[in-house]
């Protein structure tokens, strides 16, 4: 399994809630590591190039008042795997189909406010994280712990 990095984004209904901290500790506790995080305001232009696909179509409008209602968190998370991992611990779009264990079917009903994003492959990761991040701000470290990640020969 590739070491991945994958864009997360704590929406404003997870910042606004105070979900912030718990949603990152379950991403930490899962051994996945932080190599970029910024609190920001999502403007109108940064909705647009983040939901490109997203632009035309007739949900559009709302899904920019919601996501630059309120401050967010953006982060890059490294780890084997990291994009499928991320995906399958957020559970499916809409919190009401999603199963309790996941993030979204812990904390959430909703389909527009279901608190965070996760990039959905390896090419929306490449894509997404340098709208949020300069090459600069992506720390490249290695941590007391990674030997404890998982063996080598999984990575
Ligand atoms: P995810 O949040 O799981 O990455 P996407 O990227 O398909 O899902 O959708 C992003 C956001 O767009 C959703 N959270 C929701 O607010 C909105 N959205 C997606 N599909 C629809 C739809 N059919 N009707 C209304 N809003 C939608």
């Amino acid at each position: 399994m590739a070491l991945e990095r994958t864009f997360v984004l704590l929406k404003p209904d997870a910042v606004a809630r105070r979900l912030a901290g718990e949603i990152l500790g379950r991403f930490e506790a899962k051994s996945l590591k932080i190599v970029a995080l910024k609190m920001l305001q999502v403007t109108a232009e940064l909705s647009k190039q983040h939901y490109a696909e997203h632009v035309h179509k007739g949900f559009y409008p709302l899904l920019e008042e919601f996501i630059t209602s309120g401050p967010v968190v953006a982060i890059v998370l490294e780890g084997p795997g990291a994009i499928g991992v991320v995906r399958t611990m957020l559970g499916p779009t809409n919190g009401r189909d999603a199963a309790p264990g996941t993030i979204r079917g812990d904390f959430g009903l909703s389909r527009q406010m279901n608190l965070v994003h996760g990039s959905d492959s390896p090419e929306a990761a490449a894509r997404e994280i340098p709208i949020y991040f300069k090459p600069e701000e992506l720390l490249t470290y290695s941590a007391s712990l990674d030997p404890w990640t998982c063996a080598g020969d999984e990575k």
